[in-house]
């Protein structure tokens, strides 16, 4: 019996780049799509585990059908929440990010009803390891329907997107195990873009 999941998950791999004039596109790569608790087991017993990738490698395990970057028109008006770990050796990123993957595909980041979460992420950086979660919204509104909308997406105020993405950086927070001290932090994929890197100035911490 195979136990199907609430969504169609996609893993998605971006190699390191070797020598020069790699782009973004060249470099990442759809792996592999499933929809149940078996096939997911499967696929990572057979992948290599986060600690044995190269610099500046990334996974990435997002909805079907979403592309893992700023520019999927899903993506686009979205951000994430986010988490590094700047003491590489002292953290089981491994148990973390297996633990960030069952929480997307389990669904328990959010409420059903919410559709916010896009996918999950962890990037190998010199430095530290990052652990995120995409959002659909910024918590307001979505701009360019031409219709002045400033819902907090779906129909809902802003009050009730702010709280919903809160939510999300909580249990995010609880998954990664992290001590009241420490804070997951919120930015905007615009203002990523804009600073050509996820370390753009965070709009709001948990
Ligand atoms: P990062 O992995 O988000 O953070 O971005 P880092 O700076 O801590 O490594 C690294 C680089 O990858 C960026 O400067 C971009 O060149 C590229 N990159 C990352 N993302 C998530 C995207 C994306 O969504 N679209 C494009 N075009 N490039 C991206």
């Amino acid at each position: 019996v195979k136990h199907p999941l609430q969504n169609n998950w996609t893993l998605w791999f971006t190699k390191p780049p070797s020598g020069q004039g790699a782009s973004w596109n060249d470099l990442l790569k759809k792996v592999i799509t499933f929809n149940t608790v078996e096939e997911f087991w499967g696929i990572y017993n057979n992948i290599a585990p986060v600690s044995d990738l190269a610099m500046k490698s990334d996974y990435h395990l997002f909805k079907e059908g979403v592309r893992p970057e700023w520019e999927d028109p899903q993506n686009k008006h979205g951000g994430k929440w986010s988490y590094q770990f700047k003491d590489k050796r002292s953290v089981d990123i491994n148990d973390l990010w297996l633990h960030t993957m069952l929480a997307a595909i389990g669904e328990t980041l959010e409420e059903e009803e919410d559709g916010e979460v896009m996918g999950v992420v962890v990037n190998v950086r010199k430095a530290f390891f990052r652990i995120g979660v995409w959002t659909r919204t910024i918590g307001k509104s979505i701009p360019n329907r031409g219709d002045g909308d400033v819902s907090g997406g779906k129909g809902r105020s802003v009050d009730k997107g702010q709280k919903i993405l809160l939510a999300i950086g909580k249990r995010f927070k609880e998954t990664l195990k992290l001590s009241p001290s420490e804070t997951v932090e919120f930015s905007g994929h615009t203002d990523s873009a804009h600073s050509g890197s996820t370390r753009a100035k965070a709009k709001f911490t948990v």
